[in-house]
């Protein structure tokens, strides 16, 4: 059993919490590991000698080496600074002029001191392509060599199989992306291992997406759904939108609206790809729960009205309005459900139709701008988003031509928010497929995941905003993660193309 922490003055939410406890911890998966060793022996080096190791792609592991001596044995420790960068601009960036929102800890740089001559192994897991040590004093000249990162990892690589594809840029992109979700890939689906090292709903789906055409390994899946599954709801009954389960399982403390209803499509997700209705059914209610919840947003006219912003995500632009994207994530949800639900032919499935017959109407009737062929209406202050256009079409609002032209007149519009992330850059990649514009989708990915590949990326970042390189919904680029989970899903497209469903 996984032991758990009751917090933030919640209760235990879930009667079947010991036993969705007990489910996540049966399907935890094998953790794979592989040495990277590098050669490189650095000998006389002194107080303010510097070097940088470079691992030769993105790794997740433990570093050590061994610290050695010349002639004289060094009678005092050693002191190191390592850090760890996921990326070349880390290595002589200025940690101290740090100014971001989130705890500057996040940035994996340790000060250590080495009281011994041998082997010396670091305790905590990293994230890193580049390793750069400093010695910041030693009484003698020493010596630095055999370093070793031992890179962790739940993907099974030999599940792998390569695409095949007339297409260098795509089969770059798609190595990228496959390295990323490898790396993320650890006892559940972290968002990303430099931070937060977490599991997200929203990175949980797009990861789990990705993963049933790449590495195929469901038991990851079913630990994530079902750790979902035991946590504390808040008081109106949404699932927070992150939780924590090593050493003990506590539920976050954000709880996502838009995420919550994800939940709903990953269960969905996991069940049309595997056909495993007996999970599927374990973990209904608490999916259901989302879906009654939601109910409770509904306004007079039927749409999902969430008062306070910062309940939903949609993506990190700070400008966008979200009610439309947020309604349009409802519709998307029921119309997964209702694809689950009718395939096992479950009694809820005409319930949820007729649910997701109202909602759309109510979309069609207030979010939709008919005048001027939009979604620019009362509940986002008339603003135009291509995260607007890109949720109603996932929602099926609008269809064919016109949802394209709409979409087309959203991404050109010189005012309206555009998406800052990979994760929204999915959802947008996806309405053009379902619109089946698969040669545009592709170019799309081309263009943003692409630009990343070109930078020299081993792995797809948090935040990418084309021409802005310094932009950070935390206030200090510094602090985003190179390797995160929401941006490996163009293997997930590609793959999904090559095969035809
Ligand atoms: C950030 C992380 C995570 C995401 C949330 C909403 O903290 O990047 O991946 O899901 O935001």
């Amino acid at each position: 059993m996984i032991e758990y922490a009751i917090g933030g003055g919640r209760m235990k939410q879930t009667v079947n919490k010991e036993y969705y406890l007990k489910k996540a911890q049966e399907n935890l998966p094998k953790l794979f590991s592989d040495d990277i060793s590098i050669l490189n022996e650095f000998k006389q080096l002194n107080s303010g000698d510097s070097f940088v190791i470079d691992l030769g792609n993105h790794y997740v592991g433990y570093f050590s080496f061994v610290l050695g001596y010349t002639d004289i044995y060094p009678d005092a420790p050693v002191r190191l600074r390592v850090r760890f960068c996921e990326s070349k601009d880390e290595i002589d960036s200025d940690f101290t002029t740090y100014h971001g929102s989130l705890c500057p800890s996040w940035l994996q740089e340790e000060i250590i001191n080495v009281d011994f001559v041998g082997e010396y192994k670091m305790t905590r897991r990293y994230a890193a392509r580049y390793i750069k040590i400093d010695v910041l004093f030693t009484r003698r000249t020493i010596t630095l060599s055999n370093f070793v990162f031992s890179a962790v990892t739940s993907a099974d690589k030999s599940r792998l199989t390569p695409i095949n594809i007339d297409d260098t840029e795509l089969e770059n992109i798609d190595t990228v992306s496959v390295n990323t979700l490898k790396n993320c890939m650890q006892r559940i689906f972290e968002d990303g291992p430099k931070r937060d090292r977490r599991l997200w709903i929203g990175d949980l789906r797009l990861e789990a997406l990705t993963n049933y055409y790449t590495y195929g390994q469901c038991d990851v899946v079913r630990r994530c759904l079902y750790l979902f599954a035991a946590a504390d709801c808040d008081s109106d009954g949404f699932l927070p939108g992150f939780l924590y389960e090593n050493p003990i399982f506590v539920s976050g403390s954000w709880f996502l609206r838009d995420y919550a209803l994800l939940f709903v499509v990953s269960l969905c997700d996991y069940y049309l790809y595997t056909g495993d209705e007996k999970t599927f059914l374990d973990i209904y209610p608490v999916a259901k729960k989302q879906m009654d919840a939601i109910l409770n947003a509904v306004d007079d006219n039927g749409i999902v009205v969430v008062k306070d912003k910062n309940n939903i995500f949609i993506d990190w632009n700070p400008a966008l309005k979200k009610i439309t994207s947020m309604h349009g994530v409802y519709l998307y949800t029921l119309k997964i459900l209702c694809k689950a639900l009718g395939e096992m032919k479950h009694h809820d499935a005409q319930m949820f139709e007729r649910r997701y017959q109202d909602a759309k109407q109510a979309a069609i009737c207030h979010l939709y701008n008919s005048t001027e062929n939009n979604f620019a209406n009362e509940y986002d202050n008339y603003q135009i988003s291509v995260h607007s256009a890109v949720w109603m079409i996932l929602g099926e609002v609008v269809e064919g031509d016109n949802a394209w032209e709409i979409l087309q007149a959203a991404m050109s519009d010189k005012e309206g928010p555009k998406p800052v992330t990979p994760y929204m850059n999915h959802y947008l990649v996806e309405a053009m497929m379902n619109l089946e514009r698969n040669k545009e989708a592709m170019d799309h990915i081309k263009f943003l995941w692409g630009m990343m590949v070109k930078e020299g990326a081993d792995t797809f970042y948090e935040i990418f905003v084309p021409g802005k390189p310094d932009f950070s919904p935390y206030g200090d680029s510094l602090i985003n993660s190179r390797c995160h989970a929401w941006s490996c899903t163009p293997s997930y497209f590609i793959r999904k193309m090559l095969k035809g469903k």
